[in-house]
Protein backbone atom coordinates (compact mmCIF):
# COMPACT_ATOMS: atom_id res chain seq x y z
CA UNK A 1 0.00 0.00 0.00
CA UNK A 2 1.43 3.43 -0.74
CA UNK A 3 -0.98 5.56 1.38
CA UNK A 4 -0.07 5.69 5.22
CA UNK A 5 -2.53 5.34 7.44
CA UNK A 6 -2.07 8.65 8.67
CA UNK A 7 -2.52 9.96 5.47
CA UNK A 8 -5.65 7.51 4.71
CA UNK A 9 -6.90 9.67 7.73
CA UNK A 10 -6.41 12.95 6.77
CA UNK A 11 -8.08 12.96 3.44
CA UNK A 12 -11.93 13.81 3.95
CA UNK A 13 -12.99 12.19 0.50
CA UNK A 14 -15.83 13.32 -1.66
CA UNK A 15 -19.43 11.19 -1.94
CA UNK A 16 -17.50 7.95 -0.45
CA UNK A 17 -18.42 5.61 2.84
CA UNK A 18 -14.73 6.86 3.99
CA UNK A 19 -14.63 4.25 6.91
CA UNK A 20 -15.17 1.55 4.87
CA UNK A 21 -13.26 2.70 2.34
CA UNK A 22 -10.27 3.27 4.47
CA UNK A 23 -10.56 -0.59 5.71
CA UNK A 24 -9.36 -1.45 2.20
CA UNK A 25 -8.65 1.58 0.28
CA UNK A 26 -8.80 1.41 -3.53
CA UNK A 27 -6.01 3.21 -4.57
CA UNK A 28 -5.30 4.32 -8.28
CA UNK A 29 -1.45 5.43 -9.06
CA UNK A 30 -1.46 5.81 -12.90
CA UNK A 31 -3.29 5.61 -15.85
CA UNK A 32 -2.46 5.47 -19.59
CA UNK A 33 -5.15 5.26 -22.07
CA UNK A 34 -7.91 2.83 -21.42
CA UNK A 35 -6.63 1.66 -17.90
CA UNK A 36 -5.86 2.73 -14.59
CA UNK A 37 -2.68 1.59 -12.81
CA UNK A 38 -3.39 0.64 -9.12
CA UNK A 39 -0.92 0.42 -6.08
CA UNK A 40 -0.81 -3.31 -6.44
CA UNK A 41 1.05 -3.25 -9.96
CA UNK A 42 -2.73 -4.15 -10.96
CA UNK A 43 -3.97 -2.97 -14.93
CA UNK A 44 -7.90 -2.07 -14.30
CA UNK A 45 -9.82 -1.46 -17.33
CA UNK A 46 -11.94 1.95 -16.66
CA UNK A 47 -15.51 1.43 -17.77
CA UNK A 48 -16.61 5.26 -16.48
CA UNK A 49 -14.21 7.07 -18.49
CA UNK A 50 -12.84 8.97 -14.82
CA UNK A 51 -16.09 10.00 -13.93
CA UNK A 52 -18.05 11.04 -16.95
CA UNK A 53 -14.59 12.79 -17.90
CA UNK A 54 -11.88 11.30 -20.00
CA UNK A 55 -13.89 10.17 -22.89
CA UNK A 56 -10.50 10.34 -24.93
CA UNK A 57 -8.93 8.26 -22.56
CA UNK A 58 -6.14 8.89 -19.63
CA UNK A 59 -3.43 10.97 -20.12
CA UNK A 60 -3.30 11.26 -24.21
CA UNK A 61 -0.02 12.55 -25.20
CA UNK A 62 -1.26 15.75 -27.02
CA UNK A 63 -3.15 17.19 -24.02
CA UNK A 64 -0.65 16.00 -21.58
CA UNK A 65 2.15 18.19 -24.20
CA UNK A 66 -0.23 21.18 -24.03
CA UNK A 67 -0.59 21.06 -20.27
CA UNK A 68 3.23 21.06 -19.86
CA UNK A 69 4.11 23.98 -22.24
CA UNK A 70 1.48 26.12 -20.85
CA UNK A 71 2.33 25.60 -17.51
CA UNK A 72 5.95 26.69 -17.86
CA UNK A 73 4.60 29.64 -20.17
CA UNK A 74 1.75 31.58 -18.43
CA UNK A 75 0.70 29.43 -15.04
CA UNK A 76 -1.47 32.22 -14.07
CA UNK A 77 -2.88 35.61 -15.06
CA UNK A 78 -5.80 37.84 -13.59
CA UNK A 79 -8.94 37.27 -15.23
CA UNK A 80 -11.06 40.48 -14.36
CA UNK A 81 -10.32 43.33 -16.56
CA UNK A 82 -7.34 41.47 -17.89
CA UNK A 83 -6.94 38.33 -20.10
CA UNK A 84 -4.95 36.37 -21.89
CA UNK A 85 -4.67 34.97 -25.31
CA UNK A 86 -5.87 31.13 -24.42
CA UNK A 87 -8.97 31.74 -22.78
CA UNK A 88 -10.25 33.40 -26.09
CA UNK A 89 -8.87 30.73 -28.30
CA UNK A 90 -10.93 28.14 -26.50
CA UNK A 91 -13.94 30.32 -26.50
CA UNK A 92 -13.72 30.80 -29.99
CA UNK A 93 -13.16 26.91 -30.90
CA UNK A 94 -16.40 25.93 -28.29
CA UNK A 95 -18.82 28.18 -29.74
CA UNK A 96 -17.45 27.19 -32.65
CA UNK A 97 -19.45 23.43 -32.35
CA UNK A 98 -22.54 24.70 -30.75
CA UNK A 99 -25.98 25.15 -32.78
CA UNK A 100 -25.68 28.56 -34.32
CA UNK A 101 -27.43 30.50 -31.93
CA UNK A 102 -24.88 30.30 -29.51
CA UNK A 103 -22.29 32.82 -29.45
CA UNK A 104 -20.88 33.42 -26.27
CA UNK A 105 -18.91 31.24 -23.45
CA UNK A 106 -18.73 32.17 -19.39
CA UNK A 107 -15.70 30.17 -18.09
CA UNK A 108 -15.90 28.10 -14.71
CA UNK A 109 -13.83 25.87 -12.75
CA UNK A 110 -16.62 22.90 -12.52
CA UNK A 111 -19.90 21.27 -13.05
CA UNK A 112 -21.43 22.79 -10.03
CA UNK A 113 -20.25 26.43 -10.64
CA UNK A 114 -21.38 26.51 -14.14
CA UNK A 115 -25.00 25.13 -12.89
CA UNK A 116 -25.20 27.84 -10.28
CA UNK A 117 -23.55 30.81 -13.09
CA UNK A 118 -25.95 29.50 -15.23
CA UNK A 119 -28.76 30.38 -13.01
CA UNK A 120 -27.13 33.97 -11.55
CA UNK A 121 -27.26 34.74 -15.54
CA UNK A 122 -30.89 34.01 -15.71
CA UNK A 123 -31.92 35.57 -13.06
CA UNK A 124 -30.03 38.97 -14.35
CA UNK A 125 -30.95 38.63 -18.09
CA UNK A 126 -34.48 38.86 -16.70
CA UNK A 127 -33.94 41.71 -15.07
CA UNK A 128 -32.36 43.57 -17.43
CA UNK A 129 -35.05 43.20 -19.19
CA UNK A 130 -37.38 44.84 -16.53
CA UNK A 131 -38.78 41.57 -15.64
CA UNK A 132 -36.97 41.08 -12.43
CA UNK A 133 -40.49 39.61 -11.10
CA UNK A 134 -39.83 36.55 -12.50
CA UNK A 135 -38.12 34.80 -9.81
CA UNK A 136 -39.03 31.11 -9.75
CA UNK A 137 -36.72 28.57 -10.96
CA UNK A 138 -37.64 24.96 -12.09
CA UNK A 139 -35.83 22.15 -11.75
CA UNK A 140 -37.01 18.44 -12.35
CA UNK A 141 -37.21 15.30 -10.04
CA UNK A 142 -34.18 13.09 -9.83
CA UNK A 143 -31.89 15.72 -11.71
CA UNK A 144 -28.69 16.32 -10.62
CA UNK A 145 -26.88 19.91 -10.77
CA UNK A 146 -23.77 19.43 -9.16
CA UNK A 147 -23.80 19.90 -4.89
CA UNK A 148 -23.86 23.97 -4.52
CA UNK A 149 -26.83 25.54 -3.13
CA UNK A 150 -28.34 26.63 -6.69
CA UNK A 151 -27.61 23.54 -8.14
CA UNK A 152 -28.64 21.28 -5.11
CA UNK A 153 -32.28 23.64 -5.16
CA UNK A 154 -32.72 22.71 -8.26
CA UNK A 155 -31.93 19.31 -8.61
CA UNK A 156 -33.79 16.26 -7.53
CA UNK A 157 -31.26 13.57 -5.89
CA UNK A 158 -33.47 13.00 -2.81
CA UNK A 159 -30.30 12.04 -0.35
CA UNK A 160 -27.90 15.32 -2.20
CA UNK A 161 -30.97 17.47 -0.80
CA UNK A 162 -31.41 15.59 2.84
CA UNK A 163 -29.12 17.51 5.07
CA UNK A 164 -29.76 20.49 3.64
CA UNK A 165 -33.60 20.99 3.30
CA UNK A 166 -33.90 23.59 5.36
CA UNK A 167 -31.50 26.22 3.65
CA UNK A 168 -32.49 25.64 0.14
CA UNK A 169 -33.03 28.56 -1.81
CA UNK A 170 -36.74 30.01 -1.60
CA UNK A 171 -38.56 30.40 -5.16
CA UNK A 172 -38.34 26.81 -6.91
CA UNK A 173 -39.94 23.85 -8.12
CA UNK A 174 -39.90 20.51 -9.52
CA UNK A 175 -41.26 18.81 -12.63
CA UNK A 176 -41.67 15.09 -12.37
CA UNK A 177 -39.24 12.72 -13.29
CA UNK A 178 -39.87 11.04 -16.70
CA UNK A 179 -38.88 7.33 -15.43
CA UNK A 180 -42.03 4.64 -15.73
CA UNK A 181 -40.92 1.02 -15.12
CA UNK A 182 -44.22 0.48 -16.64
CA UNK A 183 -44.01 2.13 -19.60
CA UNK A 184 -40.11 2.38 -19.67
CA UNK A 185 -38.30 -0.83 -18.88
CA UNK A 186 -35.68 -2.15 -20.84
CA UNK A 187 -36.24 0.49 -23.91
CA UNK A 188 -33.63 1.09 -25.80
CA UNK A 189 -32.60 4.69 -26.16
CA UNK A 190 -35.34 6.99 -25.60
CA UNK A 191 -38.80 5.29 -24.81
CA UNK A 192 -41.71 5.90 -26.75
CA UNK A 193 -44.49 6.62 -23.61
CA UNK A 194 -43.64 9.83 -22.05
CA UNK A 195 -43.85 12.95 -23.96
CA UNK A 196 -47.04 14.12 -21.89
CA UNK A 197 -44.84 14.32 -18.36
CA UNK A 198 -43.93 17.45 -20.13
CA UNK A 199 -47.01 18.81 -19.17
CA UNK A 200 -45.72 19.08 -15.78
CA UNK A 201 -44.22 22.21 -16.69
CA UNK A 202 -47.77 23.77 -17.85
CA UNK A 203 -48.89 22.28 -14.51
CA UNK A 204 -46.12 24.76 -12.83
CA UNK A 205 -47.11 27.81 -15.38
CA UNK A 206 -50.27 27.67 -13.95
CA UNK A 207 -49.95 26.90 -10.20
CA UNK A 208 -47.03 30.03 -10.38
CA UNK A 209 -48.13 32.00 -13.30
CA UNK A 210 -45.99 31.33 -15.63
CA UNK A 211 -45.33 34.99 -16.03
CA UNK A 212 -43.00 34.85 -12.78
CA UNK A 213 -40.81 31.67 -14.20
CA UNK A 214 -37.52 32.08 -14.93
CA UNK A 215 -35.93 29.39 -16.64
CA UNK A 216 -36.05 25.53 -16.42
CA UNK A 217 -33.46 23.40 -16.10
CA UNK A 218 -32.65 19.75 -17.32
CA UNK A 219 -29.81 17.89 -17.98
CA UNK A 220 -31.01 16.66 -21.59
CA UNK A 221 -30.84 12.86 -21.02
CA UNK A 222 -30.70 12.51 -16.64
CA UNK A 223 -26.74 11.22 -15.70
CA UNK A 224 -26.30 10.59 -12.16
CA UNK A 225 -29.26 9.58 -11.11
CA UNK A 226 -28.94 6.51 -13.73
CA UNK A 227 -29.59 7.42 -17.12
CA UNK A 228 -32.68 8.69 -17.76
CA UNK A 229 -33.19 9.13 -21.46
CA UNK A 230 -36.24 11.60 -22.55
CA UNK A 231 -39.03 10.36 -23.81
CA UNK A 232 -39.45 10.76 -27.62
CA UNK A 233 -41.18 14.43 -27.88
CA UNK A 234 -40.69 15.55 -24.36
CA UNK A 235 -37.79 18.44 -24.99
CA UNK A 236 -39.57 19.65 -27.78
CA UNK A 237 -42.41 20.42 -25.94
CA UNK A 238 -40.77 21.58 -22.87
CA UNK A 239 -39.00 24.03 -25.76
CA UNK A 240 -42.22 25.02 -26.86
CA UNK A 241 -43.84 25.76 -22.94
CA UNK A 242 -40.88 27.94 -22.06
CA UNK A 243 -41.29 29.96 -25.57
CA UNK A 244 -44.96 29.94 -24.65
CA UNK A 245 -44.26 31.82 -21.15
CA UNK A 246 -40.94 33.18 -22.09
CA UNK A 247 -39.05 31.23 -19.99
CA UNK A 248 -35.43 30.69 -20.37
CA UNK A 249 -34.52 26.71 -20.49
CA UNK A 250 -31.18 25.87 -19.80
CA UNK A 251 -29.90 22.02 -20.43
CA UNK A 252 -26.99 21.28 -18.30
CA UNK A 253 -24.36 19.09 -20.50
CA UNK A 254 -21.76 18.61 -17.65
CA UNK A 255 -22.13 14.72 -19.05
CA UNK A 256 -23.86 15.12 -22.66
CA UNK A 257 -21.90 17.08 -23.82
CA UNK A 258 -18.72 16.63 -26.37
CA UNK A 259 -19.53 13.47 -27.64
CA UNK A 260 -21.00 11.34 -25.08
CA UNK A 261 -24.59 11.25 -26.79
CA UNK A 262 -23.03 11.24 -30.45
CA UNK A 263 -22.62 14.79 -31.53
CA UNK A 264 -20.67 18.16 -30.01
CA UNK A 265 -23.48 19.11 -28.25
CA UNK A 266 -26.70 17.15 -26.74
CA UNK A 267 -28.73 19.87 -28.07
CA UNK A 268 -27.96 18.99 -31.81
CA UNK A 269 -28.40 15.08 -31.23
CA UNK A 270 -31.93 16.28 -30.01
CA UNK A 271 -32.40 18.98 -32.27
CA UNK A 272 -33.91 20.94 -29.67
CA UNK A 273 -31.77 24.60 -28.45
CA UNK A 274 -32.00 25.76 -25.37
CA UNK A 275 -30.95 29.25 -24.49
CA UNK A 276 -28.11 28.27 -22.22
CA UNK A 277 -25.79 25.31 -22.03
CA UNK A 278 -23.64 24.51 -18.77
CA UNK A 279 -20.74 21.60 -19.58
CA UNK A 280 -17.77 21.04 -17.92
CA UNK A 281 -15.90 17.37 -17.70
CA UNK A 282 -15.15 17.20 -21.43
CA UNK A 283 -14.23 20.41 -21.99
CA UNK A 284 -10.39 18.98 -21.34
CA UNK A 285 -11.30 15.80 -21.24
CA UNK A 286 -11.08 15.58 -16.90
CA UNK A 287 -7.22 16.85 -17.41
CA UNK A 288 -7.48 20.14 -15.67
CA UNK A 289 -11.20 21.56 -13.93
CA UNK A 290 -12.88 23.37 -15.89
CA UNK A 291 -16.49 24.13 -16.89
CA UNK A 292 -18.72 26.30 -19.17
CA UNK A 293 -21.52 28.55 -19.72
CA UNK A 294 -22.25 29.35 -23.28
CA UNK A 295 -25.14 31.15 -24.23
CA UNK A 296 -27.26 32.65 -27.15
CA UNK A 297 -26.26 35.89 -28.58
CA UNK A 298 -29.90 37.21 -27.60
CA UNK A 299 -28.76 36.44 -23.67
CA UNK A 300 -25.32 38.03 -23.83
CA UNK A 301 -27.01 41.11 -25.85
CA UNK A 302 -29.62 41.59 -22.77
CA UNK A 303 -26.20 42.60 -20.94
CA UNK A 304 -24.62 44.39 -23.35
CA UNK A 305 -26.76 47.49 -22.76
CA UNK A 306 -26.40 50.95 -20.58
CA UNK A 307 -22.39 52.72 -20.42
CA UNK A 308 -19.52 50.70 -21.81
CA UNK A 309 -17.03 51.28 -18.74
CA UNK A 310 -19.60 49.39 -16.71
CA UNK A 311 -19.53 46.05 -15.83
CA UNK A 312 -22.06 44.01 -17.44
CA UNK A 313 -22.50 40.76 -14.83
CA UNK A 314 -21.08 40.70 -10.92
CA UNK A 315 -19.75 36.98 -11.05
CA UNK A 316 -16.56 35.46 -11.94
CA UNK A 317 -13.96 32.81 -10.20
CA UNK A 318 -10.45 33.60 -9.28
CA UNK A 319 -9.82 30.56 -11.72
CA UNK A 320 -12.56 31.52 -14.44
CA UNK A 321 -10.26 30.48 -17.60
CA UNK A 322 -7.25 29.49 -16.03
CA UNK A 323 -4.62 29.40 -18.87
CA UNK A 324 -3.65 26.01 -17.95
CA UNK A 325 -7.23 24.66 -18.59
CA UNK A 326 -7.95 26.93 -21.05
CA UNK A 327 -4.52 25.01 -22.96
CA UNK A 328 -5.65 21.48 -21.71
CA UNK A 329 -9.52 22.46 -23.65
CA UNK A 330 -7.48 23.46 -26.76
CA UNK A 331 -5.61 20.83 -26.87
CA UNK A 332 -9.14 18.67 -26.32
CA UNK A 333 -11.25 20.84 -29.18
CA UNK A 334 -7.98 19.55 -31.27
CA UNK A 335 -7.78 16.28 -30.91
CA UNK A 336 -11.56 15.34 -30.71
CA UNK A 337 -11.54 17.17 -34.33
CA UNK A 338 -8.64 15.43 -35.66
CA UNK A 339 -9.82 11.92 -34.54
CA UNK A 340 -13.43 12.29 -35.23
CA UNK A 341 -14.14 11.90 -31.33
CA UNK A 342 -18.11 12.62 -31.73
CA UNK A 343 -17.96 10.32 -34.88
CA UNK A 344 -16.59 7.46 -33.59
CA UNK A 345 -18.90 7.55 -30.34
CA UNK A 346 -21.57 7.65 -32.44
CA UNK A 347 -20.84 4.88 -34.41
CA UNK A 348 -19.92 2.76 -30.88
CA UNK A 349 -23.42 3.19 -29.25
CA UNK A 350 -25.62 0.86 -31.10
CA UNK A 351 -22.85 -2.08 -30.36
CA UNK A 352 -23.18 -0.85 -26.97
CA UNK A 353 -26.46 -0.29 -26.90
CA UNK A 354 -26.61 -4.48 -27.68
CA UNK A 355 -23.70 -5.69 -25.64
CA UNK A 356 -25.17 -3.75 -22.32
CA UNK A 357 -28.93 -5.28 -23.37
CA UNK A 358 -27.35 -9.10 -22.94
CA UNK A 359 -27.35 -8.47 -19.44
CA UNK A 360 -31.23 -8.28 -19.70
CA UNK A 361 -32.12 -11.76 -19.01
CA UNK A 362 -30.18 -11.79 -15.75
CA UNK A 363 -32.27 -12.24 -12.67
CA UNK A 364 -31.01 -9.67 -10.33
CA UNK A 365 -31.56 -6.95 -13.29
CA UNK A 366 -34.82 -5.08 -12.90
CA UNK A 367 -34.05 -2.21 -16.16
CA UNK A 368 -31.26 -1.70 -18.52
CA UNK A 369 -31.02 2.02 -20.31
CA UNK A 370 -28.95 3.21 -22.54
CA UNK A 371 -28.84 6.60 -25.04
CA UNK A 372 -25.22 7.46 -26.72
CA UNK A 373 -22.49 6.42 -25.16
CA UNK A 374 -24.41 6.64 -21.79
CA UNK A 375 -25.81 3.54 -19.75
CA UNK A 376 -27.10 2.20 -16.96
CA UNK A 377 -28.08 -1.44 -15.10
CA UNK A 378 -30.24 -1.08 -12.80
CA UNK A 379 -30.56 -4.30 -9.91
CA UNK A 380 -32.56 -5.59 -7.64
CA UNK A 381 -32.21 -4.49 -4.59
CA UNK A 382 -31.26 -6.92 -1.49
CA UNK A 383 -34.06 -7.38 0.90
CA UNK A 384 -33.71 -4.19 3.81
CA UNK A 385 -30.19 -3.06 2.12
CA UNK A 386 -30.64 -0.88 -0.66
CA UNK A 387 -27.72 0.34 -2.22
CA UNK A 388 -25.36 -2.99 -0.77
CA UNK A 389 -26.20 -4.92 -4.06
CA UNK A 390 -24.44 -2.40 -6.07
CA UNK A 391 -21.50 -1.12 -3.99
CA UNK A 392 -20.84 -5.69 -3.96
CA UNK A 393 -20.77 -5.21 -7.81
CA UNK A 394 -18.24 -2.13 -7.59
CA UNK A 395 -16.10 -3.90 -5.18
CA UNK A 396 -15.73 -7.27 -6.75
CA UNK A 397 -15.30 -5.69 -10.63
CA UNK A 398 -12.22 -3.83 -8.80
CA UNK A 399 -10.64 -6.42 -6.88
CA UNK A 400 -11.59 -9.58 -9.13
CA UNK A 401 -12.24 -8.41 -12.41
CA UNK A 402 -10.01 -5.73 -12.59
CA UNK A 403 -12.27 -3.38 -13.71
CA UNK A 404 -13.75 0.27 -12.49
CA UNK A 405 -17.68 0.38 -12.48
CA UNK A 406 -19.59 2.89 -11.11
CA UNK A 407 -22.54 2.20 -9.01
CA UNK A 408 -25.11 4.97 -7.41
CA UNK A 409 -26.85 2.20 -4.86
CA UNK A 410 -28.12 -0.43 -6.95
CA UNK A 411 -27.87 1.04 -10.72
CA UNK A 412 -24.46 0.48 -12.17
CA UNK A 413 -23.69 2.72 -14.51
CA UNK A 414 -21.28 2.77 -17.98
CA UNK A 415 -19.75 5.80 -19.64
CA UNK A 416 -17.42 3.45 -21.74
CA UNK A 417 -14.39 5.60 -23.43
CA UNK A 418 -15.82 7.59 -26.90
CA UNK A 419 -13.03 5.58 -28.76
CA UNK A 420 -13.66 1.96 -26.68
CA UNK A 421 -12.62 -0.82 -28.15
CA UNK A 422 -15.73 -2.74 -29.29
CA UNK A 423 -14.53 -6.20 -28.26
CA UNK A 424 -13.23 -4.33 -24.58
CA UNK A 425 -17.51 -3.53 -24.24
CA UNK A 426 -18.13 -6.98 -24.92
CA UNK A 427 -15.26 -8.23 -22.45
CA UNK A 428 -16.77 -5.59 -19.58
CA UNK A 429 -20.44 -7.18 -20.21
CA UNK A 430 -19.24 -10.63 -19.58
CA UNK A 431 -16.97 -9.83 -16.45
CA UNK A 432 -20.75 -7.90 -15.04
CA UNK A 433 -22.52 -11.25 -15.74
CA UNK A 434 -19.85 -13.40 -14.24
CA UNK A 435 -19.52 -10.96 -11.06
CA UNK A 436 -23.84 -10.61 -10.96
CA UNK A 437 -23.99 -14.89 -11.33
CA UNK A 438 -21.52 -14.98 -7.99
CA UNK A 439 -23.85 -12.46 -6.00
CA UNK A 440 -26.53 -13.76 -3.71
N1 LIG B 1 -24.55 18.90 -13.72
C1 LIG B 1 -24.59 17.65 -14.20
C2 LIG B 1 -25.62 17.27 -15.22
C3 LIG B 1 -23.65 16.70 -13.73
O1 LIG B 1 -23.70 15.44 -14.20
C4 LIG B 1 -22.71 18.41 -12.32
C5 LIG B 1 -23.65 19.31 -12.81
C6 LIG B 1 -21.72 18.90 -11.30
O2 LIG B 1 -20.43 18.93 -11.82
P1 LIG B 1 -19.16 18.96 -10.84
O3 LIG B 1 -18.01 19.19 -11.80
O4 LIG B 1 -19.34 20.10 -9.91
O5 LIG B 1 -19.08 17.62 -10.16
C7 LIG B 1 -22.68 17.09 -12.78
C8 LIG B 1 -21.64 16.13 -12.26
C9 LIG B 1 -21.96 10.04 -11.33
C10 LIG B 1 -21.36 11.40 -11.16
O6 LIG B 1 -21.45 9.07 -10.80
C11 LIG B 1 -21.91 12.47 -11.84
C12 LIG B 1 -21.37 13.74 -11.70
C13 LIG B 1 -20.26 13.94 -10.88
C14 LIG B 1 -19.71 12.87 -10.19
C15 LIG B 1 -20.26 11.59 -10.32
O7 LIG B 1 -22.97 9.94 -12.05
N2 LIG B 1 -21.97 14.76 -12.38
N1 LIG C 1 -13.43 33.47 -0.13
C1 LIG C 1 -12.55 34.52 -0.07
C2 LIG C 1 -12.14 35.03 1.28
C3 LIG C 1 -12.05 35.07 -1.27
O1 LIG C 1 -11.20 36.10 -1.22
C4 LIG C 1 -12.45 34.50 -2.51
C5 LIG C 1 -11.94 35.02 -3.78
O2 LIG C 1 -11.20 36.00 -3.85
C6 LIG C 1 -13.37 33.45 -2.52
C7 LIG C 1 -13.84 32.94 -1.33
C8 LIG C 1 -13.85 32.87 -3.82
O3 LIG C 1 -12.85 32.07 -4.41
P1 LIG C 1 -12.94 31.66 -5.94
O4 LIG C 1 -12.87 32.93 -6.74
O5 LIG C 1 -11.73 30.78 -6.15
O6 LIG C 1 -14.25 30.93 -6.14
Amino acid sequence: MTVSAAALNAYWMPFTANRDFKKKPRIIVGAAGHYYQTDDGRKVYDTFSGLWTCGLGHCHPKIVEAVQKQVATLDYAMGFQAGHDKVFELAEKVTALAPEPFKQIFFTNSGSESVDTALKIALAYHRSRGEGHRTRLIGRERGYHGVNFGGMSVGGMVPNRKAFGSSLLPCVDHMRHTWDLEHGAFSRGQPQWGAHLADDLERLAGLHDGGNIAVVIVEPVAGSTGVLPPPVGYLEKLRATCDKYGILLIFDEVITAFGRVGEAFGAQRFGVNPDIITMAKGLTNGVIPMGGVMVQEHVYQAFMQGPESAIELFHGYTYSGHPVAAAAGIATMGVYAEEGTFEQSRSLEGHFENVLHSLADHPLVKDVRNFGMMGAVELESRAGAPGARGMEVHKKCFWEEDMMIRNGADTLQFSPFLNSKPDDLAMMVEKIRRVLDGLQ
